[in-house]
């Protein structure tokens, strides 16, 4: 492992800056964001491969984290019309969407009784009368029913439109969730922080200082968040690094991140279906350039059923370490996007098994990482 970045130190011919890269990914030194553009433009896969490869191996050996979780998608009617989603339906037209009671949520939970289920992941579209109040009730109910699952609920633009509507800041709103037994947040909504970028895809929602701040605020209240990146749409290679450089320097100060997700565009049924998705060249590229490009966050996740289990596979070599969790067939956000993956369900000896095979070690995990068993 050690001697791969060093051959690549070595490598005659190797454009010098490249090797200035590798130097510094050696001596756990920062790239910057020129360097970053660098590696977009001009690096080869296989380089990219050899340097993602060496941190991750580094920071994780061949640990390859999952969990048991499934998700809860309360609503998918939505108040905003971002041009990627094929998944809302506007508040209008509901009568082709659902929302969901908070008994007929309960009775999701309670479906997974017995079983060794640790996180419940809840997020949707944003519907004008699931408010703050109707999500404390839910929570509060899902804690007394099984107080030992992990809560990680809500985007950063479902909260922002919670809060705003109950008038309450985002500290007080979130204190609020947090105190019926919200644990920790997803990494949705965050797509590309660029306003440009912003107002052609996803022009009505939370901008990129509002999910920041959202953030910021639930790592002060200790807890802990994820990030994504909506990639391979309208987005420049500068757009990425200015991107993952907000990311960067918000963990520096508030350091609430656990894992960086990049999320890639599908274009199948929405506003931006003839915007072509790109190759898995590129999306390897991405996976491998985040895993340079974001040293201050432990994990990189590849989310299987957005990606299709081979590329999921493929993405262990290229700098992830996480591929989210069993899922139960219980999201429809990117089978309405045109994933391969239209029923996504593994089951744990099936995810397992994904990973053994591409010969790294698989690992259950709760939410924060903590081990729960090694396979
Ligand atoms: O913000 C919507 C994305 C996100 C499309 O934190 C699309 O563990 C691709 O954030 N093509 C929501 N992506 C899902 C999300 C997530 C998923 C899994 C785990 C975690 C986590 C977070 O889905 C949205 C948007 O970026 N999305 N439509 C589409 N057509
Ligand atoms: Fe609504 Fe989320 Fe779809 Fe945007 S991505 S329209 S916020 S459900």
């Amino acid at each position: 492992m050690n001697g791969s970045i060093s051959s690549l130190i070595d490598l005659p011919g190797l454009n010098p800056a490249f090797k200035t890269i590798a130097s510094k990914i050696e001596n756990r030194q920062r790239i910057s964001p020129e360097e970053g553009l660098l590696l977009f433009e001009k690096g080869s896969l296989a380089m990219l491969g050899t340097m993602a490869n060496f941190i991750r191996e580094r920071e994780h050996g061949h640990n390859t984290y999952f969990n048991r979780n499934f998700h809860i998608e309360p609503t998918n009617v939505c108040v905003f019309s971002c041009k990627f989603c094929s998944y809302s339906k506007l508040y209008s037209k509901r009568e082709e969407g659902w929302e969901l009671s908070i008994d007929q949520m309960l009775e999701k939970v309670k479906a997974y009784d017995g079983q060794p289920i640790t996180e419940v992941h809840i997020v949707g579209g944003v519907h004008p009368k699931m408010d703050i109040y109707f999500f404390e009730e839910l929570i509060k109910k899902i804690r007394a029913h099984r107080p030992d699952l992990h809560i990680k609920g809500f985007t950063a633009v479902e909260l922002d439109y919670m809060f705003r509507k109950a008038k309450l800041s985002r500290t007080d709103g979130m204190k609020l969730l947090h105190d019926a037994g919200l644990d920790s947040l997803p990494g949705g909504g965050a797509e590309i922080f660029d306003a440009v970028v912003r107002e052609q895809i996803c022009a009505d929602k939370v901008d990129a200082a509002g999910w920041l701040d959202i953030h910021a605020i639930a790592h002060r209240l200790g807890m802990h968040t994820n990030a994504t990146m909506l990639y391979g749409h309208v987005e420049s290679y500068e757009h990425r690094i200015d991107h993952m450089e907000r990311l960067r320097n918000q963990q520096d100060e508030t350091k609430g991140f656990n894992t960086f997700i990049p999320l890639k565009f599908r274009n199948f049924d929405n506003e931006m279906s003839h915007i072509p998705e790109v190759s898995s060249i590129e999306d390897m590229k991405l996976y491998a350039i985040a895993r340079i490009y974001m040293d201050n966050f432990p994990h990189i996740k590849a989310y299987w059923p957005m990606l299709g289990r081979e590329q999921a596979q493929l993405t262990l070599s290229f700098g992830v370490n996480d591929l989210d969790g069993t899922i139960d067939d219980s999201t429809k956000i990117y089978s309405m996007a045109g994933s391969e993956e239209q029923n996504p369900t593994l089951t744990t000896d099936e995810l397992v098994g994904l990973i053994k095979q591409v010969g790294r070690q698989a690992v259950e995990r709760d939410t924060l990482y903590n081990v729960v068993n090694t396979y």
